[in-house]
């Protein structure tokens, strides 16, 4: 196995991009519950984010998602991330919260309708050009609920129309990432349903458009590693939505539910050349902590990230490929279970020490008595909540 001292260099480049919304309140749709000294503005929720990446060195970027994220002035808030040592990243669009867009969004059948949707996302990309944000990240809501409600090739045909003209308005720097999910809120078809959908529309656009795999927006055992070995090897895997999920889009932290899934991606993200800042594969958090603190909640998710990606890094490939030209069937499995069971976490806290980081993140978190400190310096104003 390739020993940990081996494998530090790559871990060092390792950046996750945190997603502005898991600061705010979040819920069911039965209940958003409040915590104390959650964040009242944008830049509340930076600052928040700021502390996950001073305790683990691993979130320097925060993605926006617009409206939630609006902003008067975004080249100061571009500012004022700088100053807290972080960036502004993917530019999330949103035209699934606006009674318009009831019937679809992008793929309506009224033109008036795709034209405001289509704007909102040329909105997006003047913002991209004040943030310096390169990824426009694209889901929709877009679907049916009864057969027969809607031609679904002409809302694909009208999809394809749409992006296009989004694609044509992007930077020679830009990227639209075009995200699927299965099903929800549309229950009986779903417009970009799944990766081949997505895989469909961006590369009738061109190289600027990409995938973006949630892993939550799969149904229950689908074998996602294979997805992200396919659009690896197609070229088209632009970002990751990590989140882990028990039964539908949950939303948990990743590699809360099944952290040998996660590694399993890892694997298969590191063999096929998609990870690092040069792989053009953004690793993002799609979360929302709902009755758990958001601050060590994302701390917990970039580690559980960073200890999957270093036991991935440790598997012996060489001794892999030779098991399998042996036809090793049991050996093969050995090689990878050996660096899934090794146990990196003695290792990692040293490395962070050397590296000037607490050993263990979360808990030199809690000490710092930062969440005492919102919670008393945060009172009065209005609470954000996921969706706003
Ligand atoms: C949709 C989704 C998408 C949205 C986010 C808030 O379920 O995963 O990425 O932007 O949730
Ligand atoms: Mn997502
Ligand atoms: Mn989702």
């Amino acid at each position: 196995m390739t020993t940990f001292s081996e494998i530090t260099d790559q871990l060092a480049v390792q950046a996750i991009e945190l997603p502005s919304w898991a600061f705010g309140n979040s819920g069911t749709r039965f209940k958003v519950f409040g915590s104390p000294g959650s964040p009242r503005s944008v830049e509340e929720k930076l600052a928040d984010a700021a502390q996950v990446n001073k305790y683990t060195g691993l979130a320097p970027v925060v993605a926006l998602h617009i409206p939630w994220d609006k902003h008067e002035d975004y080249a100061a808030l571009r500012r004022y991330a700088e100053d807290l040592g972080i960036k502004l990243g993917t530019v999330n669009s949103n035209t699934f919260q606006d009674d318009i867009y009831k019937y679809g969004s992008l793929t309506n059948v009224d033109p008036a309708i795709r034209q405001r949707a289509i704007d909102h996302h040329l909105e997006c990309i003047d913002i991209m050009r004040e943030t310096g944000s390169t990824d426009l990240k694209i889901w929709l809501a877009d679907g049916t609920n009864y057969p027969g409600q809607g031609s679904i090739r002409g809302r694909q045909d009208r999809l394809a129309e749409s992006l296009q003209v989004i694609y044509d308005a992007l930077d020679e720097n830009q990227r639209l990432v075009l995200e699927y999910k299965f099903f929800e809120p549309a229950f009986y078809h779903t417009d970009v349903p799944d990766w081949g959908t997505s895989y469909v529309q961006v590369a009738a656009l061109g190289d600027k458009a990409m995938v973006c795999l949630d892993t939550g927006h799969h149904a229950p055992g689908t074998n996602i590693e294979f997805i992200v070995m396919q659009l690896l090897r197609l070229g088209k895997l632009g970002a990751f939505d990590f989140n882990s999920r028990f039964y539908a889009d949950d939303d948990l932290i990743v590699g809360a539910a099944d952290p040998f899934q996660l590694f399993r991606i890892l694997c298969e993200v590191i063999a096929g050349g998609g990870y690092g800042p040069d792989s053009g594969v953004a690793f993002m958090l799609d979360q929302c902590h709902n009755i758990e603190d958001k601050i060590p909640g994302q701390i917990r998710s970039v580690l559980n990230v960073q200890e999957q990606t270093a036991k991935a890094l440790m598997v012996d490939r060489e001794a892999l490929a030779q098991a399998e030209v042996e036809g090793d069937v049991l050996g093969a499995n050995a090689i990878l279970m050996d660096a899934f069971n090794t146990d990196v976490r003695a290792d990692l806290a040293a490395w962070r020490e050397s590296r000037g980081l607490p050993a263990d993140p979360m808990a030199a978190f809690l000490e710092s008595g930062y969440l005492a400190k919102i919670a008393e310096e945060r009172k009065g104003g209005k609470q954000l909540s996921w969706g706003a």
